[in-house]
């Protein structure tokens, strides 16, 4: 044990620390790729003096007079240190392997905190909470005080982060490129019931993961204009004059893999001035306007766009994407790939994965690379760039599709419109030629629109430019072939491909339910970690009533967690025994939220009125957590409506004991990693044909959540596998919703015909949650009478059909406790290693 009391502070010359240093009195080693650098092996006495080392020198406190927050960049920097080794020799093997590497273009990385997920890779976990109790300090504390980056909107940039997780464990080279946003998404909070947004400041205490690199910059041209001009060999050329830059720092972050001693990494851009932008401005005298110049500049990685669905159009966001492409393209062909690599052969060391369409202006700046720099000729500079990327689809909102306007695109970056423009015309000379001057077919595959503006369809640009195209789902892959792509799709059908999303079980579920992995662990080992399918194994156990009851303890135990936690954050005070009924993900129309409080309203509405009794019914708990897009009115005023239904059924002592309403402010991934293990059941309800696949709703699944849901996205597949008993299906399919769209929607014959919904909405409208006022509710109560988009009132008699079938199961605890264990075993297929598994063999040639 180390006497941390007599010592305070660590020498500097402690000799239980060997890590080598290289500098003026040694000698450089040949370098420190072939494993020459090797991390001490971890003990608590080793651990201890590296973390007070970090706090005295790094920090510059003694433990005394330490902060939390010195102590939680210490223990960063500590474990920091012990994947070191492993990053540096990764990057080597990288370097002298010659593979091909993923380059995983993302504009949003939503990774959650750091620290946990570090000692998870490293095995540290135990070492570090011993170490750090022999200074008298408690780990959770520490681990509490960090602030996950949320450098991403929901399930995309989640997604990402998984991604590149499940990349590092199975050994694959992969460099993650994105935007290091200084504020990420917003901090929610609620006054009078109403979001209110905060800017998320993750930087503000210091971010001991990142590695800055300021000395490798990269400069990024924007606006002015082309010229033509004849080149050396006659050839009709281009060149872009641009009309201002800015320069991108890297910040590079470790991605380790899981206890495997690979560390891949994550490259995130900011954006900085450059110095003769200033300048010029500085020599001029006008020091004021110099410095708002360095501003406008730094403003291009200033913030995440909170909007994930309906595109603005913003100059700032084009600014975003084409900002990181240029630099992650950049830093792979002139940092990466060796001096005097012939980028002839570029297909053979690198693949573009494109993460939706926000990256797509990758396509033409490679074309632009090749073509105006490195002087290549189209039709090759074309045949390489296509065989570079592949395109990964993540919607079928029709509005969330990207399209740029031609006059901002020719503004901004007036050279990659060209190219685009030279793109579409071969390819539809191309479709000309195959379909005998198929005027219309043109017309629709053109990637310039013509309405309402003239416009430039990234969809198709990314599907033209790219080797392959994917969507996130069986079946939202089938309907981006049949509805959102189906001239392209026909054209080149082996094009087109599915890769169904995963999560990555490090994440959420060993780390997020410890008590779940060990209770697995104990029953069929821990090979699960890295081989989810293993899960099967625990079909048998559904049978065993010890197993049973040692899972419903561990259900019980993460509940009693969560509800701590929500009493301690949002003063929450929820019954113990309840069932948890959980929904959580973005705000959004389409997701229907709005049914769920429906249901609610309608439970609360059927004992208040006498109809039904509160000793007939099962006690409920319901928790909501969505972030509503700071601009999507209808969003916020049903953020508004759950929270005064919340209030006001919480209040009712009618209710008491029975049902209770909880919407914690500002979910993320730190909440979800408490809250997913403890529910019962997963609420997954969006219109059949409109999530493209969500992801959260396999974390509930293989947490042993069950699920109420509809049709859509990979609840088809979670059916498959899980089995319709096992699942509590309701609502319209795909086609049936189409075919009630194309009969004409009526939702006020809902309205009228259904008794329930009728006294459920009404209710709502009567002002009894809004203290009295009907204007309160008006909005969304004549949203969903008059126009109810996402048909909500179609489906909701099966939905509380369904669950009242949820009640029936969830009465038997035994019965309901072996159904969400078959849930766990039978989903091992959602683990994010799978979809990498499946990205490798069927898109990337890795
Ligand atoms: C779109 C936009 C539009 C412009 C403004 C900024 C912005 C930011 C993000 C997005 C992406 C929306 C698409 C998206 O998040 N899709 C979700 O992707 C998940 C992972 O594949 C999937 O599980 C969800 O079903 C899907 O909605």
């Amino acid at each position: 044990m180390t006497d941390v009391s007599k010592n305070e502070y660590a020498s500097d010359e402690s000799p239980t620390t060997d890590v080598h240093r290289v500098g003026p009195t040694l000698p450089v080693l040949s370098d420190i790729a072939t494993g020459a650098v090797q991390s001490p092996t971890p003990t608590v006495e080793r651990f201890v003096n590296h973390f007070l080392r970090e706090l005295n020198f790094g920090q510059g406190v003694l433990l005394s007079r330490s902060t939390i927050n010195d102590q939680y960049i210490a223990l960063a920097k500590t474990v920091r240190k012990y994947m070191m080794a492993d990053w540096l020799d990764t990057g080597a093997k990288r370097r002298e392997g010659g593979t091909k590497t993923v380059g995983y273009l993302s504009a949003e990385y939503l990774l959650g905190r750091q620290l946990s997920n570090a000692l998870l890779a490293t095995d540290l976990q135990d070492i570090a909470a011993d170490a750090l109790r022999e200074c008298g300090i408690d780990i959770a504390d520490l681990r509490a005080q960090e602030i996950e980056p949320g450098l991403g909107n929901g399930g995309l940039g989640r997604l990402a982060a998984c991604f590149i997780d499940s990349l590092a464990t199975m050994d694959v080279p992969c460099i993650g490129y994105g935007i290091r946003y200084e504020y990420g998404i917003f901090r929610q909070t609620f006054e009078d019931n109403r979001q209110v947004e905060v800017p998320d400041s993750w930087l503000s205490l210091g971010s001991p993961w990142e590695f800055p690199h300021p000395e490798r910059q990269v400069r990024v041209d924007f606006g002015g204009r082309t010229e033509q001009y004849t080149d050396d060999e006659g050839r009709e050329r281009s060149r872009w004059i641009p009309g201002w830059n800015v320069l991108g720092i890297p910040y590079h972050q470790m991605v380790p893999g899981f206890r495997n001693h690979t560390v891949n990494t994550l490259r995130l851009w900011s954006a900085k001035a450059t110095q003769a932008f200033d300048l010029q401005i500085f020599n001029s005298g006008d020091y004021a306007e110099a410095v708002r110049a360095q501003t406008f500049a730094e403003n291009i990685s200033k913030v995440l766009y909170p909007e994930d669905s309906t595109p603005q159009g913003k100059e700032l966001r084009l600014q975003q994407q084409y900002f990181f492409v240029a630099c992650s393209l950049h830093d792979f062909i002139e940092n990466t790939l060796p001096q005097d690599f012939d980028l002839h052969h570029l297909p053979e060391r690198i693949v573009f994965q494109l993460n939706d369409t926000h990256p797509v202006i990758a396509i033409p700046e490679l074309m632009r690379i090749l073509v105006d720099i490195k002087g290549f000729d189209w039709d090759d500079a074309w045949d390489i760039t296509r065989q570079c990327f592949a395109y990964t689809c993540h919607t079928l909102l029709p509005e969330a599709l990207e399209v740029w306007s031609v006059e901002l695109m020719g503004k901004l970056l007036p050279r990659h419109l060209e190219i685009i423009y030279r793109i579409n015309k071969n390819f539809l000379e191309e479709v000309a030629e195959a379909f005998a001057g198929d005027e219309m077919r043109i017309r629709r595959m053109s990637i310039i629109s013509e309405h309402p503006e003239r416009s430039v369809r990234m969809a198709y640009l990314a599907t033209i430019g790219s080797s392959k195209v994917n969507g996130v789902a069986e079946l939202h892959s089938q309907l981006l072939r049949d509805k959102v792509l189906p001239d392209f799709s026909g054209y080149w059908p082996d094009k087109f491909t599915n890769v169904t999303n995963g999560v990555t079980p490090r994440r959420f579920v060993f780390l997020a339910n410890r008590k779940l992995s060990d209770l697995v662990t104990d029953a069929i080992g821990d090979g699960w970690v890295t081989d989810l399918e293993q899960f099967k194994k625990l079909e048998p156990f559904a049978d065993d009533p010890n197993f049973r009851q040692q899972f419903a303890q561990v259900k019980q135990a993460n509940k009693e967690r969560l509800y701590n936690l929500l009493k301690a954050r949002d003063g929450l005070d929820l019954p113990r025994d309840a069932m948890l009924d959980v929904m959580v993900k973005r705000l959004h129309e389409y997701k229907r939220q709005s049914l769920k409080l429906l249901h609610i309203v309608s439970m609360y509405d059927g004992i208040i009125s006498g109809r039904v009794s509160t000793e007939s019914v099962v006690p409920r708990t319901f928790v909501f957590g969505a972030k509503a897009a700071p601009g999507y009115h209808i969003a916020k005023e049903t953020i508004f409506l759950i929270n005064s239904v919340a209030q006001t059924i919480n209040a009712d002592e009618r209710v008491k004991n029975v049902m209770s309403v909880a919407f914690p402010a500002n979910y993320n991934v730190t909440l979800a990693e408490k809250l997913i293990p403890a529910a019962d059941l997963s609420e997954q309800i969006s219109l059949a044909g409109k999530e493209a696949s969500g992801t959260g709703n396999m974390k509930f699944a293989l947490n042993g959540a069950l699920t109420i849901g509809t049709d859509d996205g990979a609840n088809v597949e979670i059916r498959e596998l899980v089995g319709d008993d096992n699942f509590f299906l309701f609502g319209m399919d795909e086609p049936q919703v189409e075919e009630l769209r194309a009969k004409g929607y009526d939702p006020e014959s809902y309205y009228q015909s259904n008794e329930n919904l009728r006294a459920t909405i009404d209710l709502l409208a009567s002002g009894h949650f809004t203290g009295g006022d009907r204007r309160l509710a008006a909005q969304f109560v004549d949203n969903l009478r008059t126009q109810d988009p996402f048909m909500a009132l179609a489906d909701y008699q099966s939905y509380l059909d369904a669950q009242a079938r949820v009640d029936e199961a969830y009465r038997d605890s035994d019965a309901w406790t072996r159904m969400a264990i078959l849930n766990v075993a039978r989903t091992g297929f959602f683990s994010s290693d799978r979809s990498m598994r499946d990205y490798r063999e069927r898109i990337w040639n890795v």
